[in-house]
């Protein structure tokens, strides 16, 4: 999936956009999750844009497929890699999730910035601060109304990888990476998390997809409700 676009037959009433984006380490079922939810939202009749990062536009394709696929001496060191995300999130934010917003779609991001303070900040261990103020050059001011947070614990993850590594049994930079590192990510979301608690909700992932399913929906639906009441001018934008 790159990015889709489903729009209603009908011409909705105009109202603000929502940004949802989803977060979490590797296995944690974020795509699972966002599927389900655009199903969701698609019934009830929402103009839904699905996207992710990085990637979700022609050059952030190409930026994914350097970061992640590198290797040898295409090999792609930590600060390239934070620019290169940044890079992607920069095009990404211009070119599609502030023109959704505004003609008033759902956007569902699978992963946005709290993904490069967990992998390059946590992770790598580069500057967190340097990161921050990176995240408001290239995203501006847009930040996502909700974050789902999948949480699990680093085995868990690891062996839904495993399962589905079986069947793609290329493993690319990121699965790569040993224990450690992934755990330092997880711990990582988590204090992201306990730093914005209004924006960031944690969801246990270590059950049942239907289950993760209708615990994110609990969360979504009264943004849902929200966002009819909202006057449409409100959201703040990137520039
Ligand atoms: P996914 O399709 O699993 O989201 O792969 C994207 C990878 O890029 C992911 N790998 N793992 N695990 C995490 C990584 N990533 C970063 O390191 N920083 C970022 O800012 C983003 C958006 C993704």
């Amino acid at each position: 999936m790159t990015t889709k676009t489903h729009r209603p037959t009908e011409a909705a009433t105009p109202s603000p956009g929502l940004f949802i984006s989803f977060e979490g380490q590797e296995g944690a079922g974020k795509s699972t999750q966002m599927e389900r939810l655009a199903r969701r939202l698609i019934e009830r009749g929402h103009s839904v844009l699905q996207t992710r990062e990085p990637g979700g536009t022609e050059l952030g394709e190409e930026l994914r497929r350097l970061v992640k696929h590198g290797h040898g001496e295409a090999a792609v060191c930590p600060e390239a890699e934070l620019l290169l995300m940044a890079a992607s999130r920069a095009q990404l934010t211009r070119q599609r999730i502030q023109p959704s917003l505004a003609a008033g779609q759902l956007v569902l991001c699978d992963r946005f910035f709290d993904s490069t303070t967990a992998y390059q900040g946590y992770g790598r261990g580069l500057d967190l601060d340097f990161i921050e103020s990176l995240h408001r050059f290239s995203a501006g001011l847009l930040e996502p109304d909700l974050t789902v947070l999948l949480d699990l614990p680093v085995r868990v993850g690891e062996e839904r990888s495993r399962q589905r590594g079986l069947a793609l049994p290329v493993r690319d930079r990121f699965e790569s990476e040993e224990r450690a590192f992934h755990k330092r990510v997880r711990d990582g979301f988590l204090q992201i998390a306990a730093r914005h608690p209004e924006r960031i909700r944690i969801v246990e992932a270590d059950r049942s997809p239907a289950a993760v399913e209708q615990s994110v929906w609990s969360l979504v639906e009264p943004l849902l409700a929200d966002r009819s009441a909202r006057p449409s001018q409100s959201r703040r934008s990137p520039e």
